[in-house]
């Protein structure tokens, strides 16, 4: 009996990054979406609004918040400054809290911030093929620190869930910030 042999479903181009595929869902988020997310607030406020800050594919093969399912999306952040520190995602702990992650580099140049529930912070290098194991409680945020888009891949927990209220509320206690051309990881 000829079972048959299907194309993938979903597909990444691996040098893109790109997600494509039935229920792809895709999100942008602007400049005017990063509010309170930068030091120099004027300098963002002076900035297009609608301008792209970064941009999501993601597939959800399983309904969120099912246990056991896995989730996979790109990240696609623009290079760029407010005042001075680099264009970044807003960065959140998993409403789960113990809900684990990878995250593995594409294309571009970033830097990957992690923040402990002790506000303790360490940031790793993004290059292409670069390979990020995200602990539990543990608060992540990217940065394009390059003058081309970073394209990262993740994937997470099904039932991992968000919560950006703390990170809203709180911020990081470290910022990555261009000191005499070079990105510097400074106190907050
Ligand atoms: C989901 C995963 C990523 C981010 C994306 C945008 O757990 O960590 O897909 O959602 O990089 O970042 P943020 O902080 O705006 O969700
Ligand atoms: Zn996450």
């Amino acid at each position: 009996m000829n079972i048959g042999i299907q194309p993938a479903s979903l597909t990444t181009d691996w040098a893109s990054g790109r997600v494509d595929g039935a229920g792809v869902v895709r999100a942008r988020r602007t400049i005017g979406d990063l509010h309170g997310l930068f030091t120099d607030e004027a300098a963002r406020a002076a900035l297009p609004q609608d301008r792209l800050a970064y941009a999501t594919e993601c597939a959800f093969p399983v309904a969120e918040g099912t246990a056991g399912g896995l989730f996979w999306g790109t990240t696609i952040i623009e290079p760029g400054l407010v005042g001075d520190e680099y264009l970044m995602t807003k960065g959140h702990f998993h409403a789960h809290a113990d809900r684990t992650e990878f995250y593995f580099t594409y294309a571009g140049e970033g830097l990957l911030l992690l923040m402990d529930r002790a506000r303790r912070c360490r940031a790793e290098r993004m290059v292409a093929g670069s390979t990020h194991a995200i602990p539990p409680d543990t608060a992540h945020r990217t940065i394009n620190i390059g003058s081309v888009p970073l394209s990262f891949g993740a994937c997470w927990p099904s039932d991992a869930g968000h919560d950006y209220a703390a990170i809203a509320r709180d911020g990081f206690a470290a910022r990555v910030r261009r000191i005499a051309g070079v990105a510097t990881v400074v106190a907050a």
